[in-house]
């Protein structure tokens, strides 16, 4: 999402989440330091049940964590954490890129939202409509666990990576 339409959906995503992004960066910054680690986050978020609190989802959710920190050139002030402001531009990001893969606006992502998102973005390396769709259910079957056919915004984030890498080799 790096085009004006991308700039606006940010925009109104920082202004729409930004007060609870705040609210929940003062409550996960345990030791006060006024940065979020990687660490503090995935406890946040398992203590909310956002995230199983389990050694893989954990791990997943660090290792997603870690990777769009290091690509989107996060951690500016101190490497590997963010600060308050980072945190909610990073998150805000994310709900912008969610909320616009979310047609119906139902907080969770279908498998049809999924699919039909992809095939707008005129994917690289050219799957057909019925490949991408079963790579899609497979996505589906590594995230979707509780298997109803959607899924939230951190079960998202947590796969995001694989997303990217095994179905269309490219970033959303
Ligand atoms: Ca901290
Ligand atoms: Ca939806």
């Amino acid at each position: 999402m790096s085009t004006l339409e991308g700039n606006r959906l940010r925009n109104e995503a920082r202004i729409k989440y930004g007060p609870q992004l705040r609210n929940s960066f003062k409550k996960l910054d345990v030791d006060q330091s006024g940065f979020a680690s990687v660490d503090e986050m995935s406890k946040f978020l398992a203590k909310k049940g956002f995230i199983k609190n389990s050694d893989d989802s954990i791990s997943d959710f660090n290792a997603s964590m870690t990777r769009y920190l290091n690509k989107l050139n996060y951690g500016k002030e101190k490497p590997g954490e963010l600060s308050e402001d980072e945190f909610v531009k990073f998150w805000a990001d994310l709900y912008a890129l969610f909320d616009k893969i979310d047609k119906n606006g139902d907080g969770f992502i279908s498998i049809s939202e999924c699919c039909q998102y992809l095939l707008e973005r005129k994917i690289k390396h050219q799957l057909t409509k019925n490949d991408l769709l079963s790579e899609v259910k497979r996505f589906f079957n590594k995230v979707d666990t509780d298997r109803n056919g959607k899924i939230t915004l951190t079960e998202f984030f947590v796969k995001l990576p694989d997303l990217e890498l095994q179905i269309i080799n490219k970033t959303l």
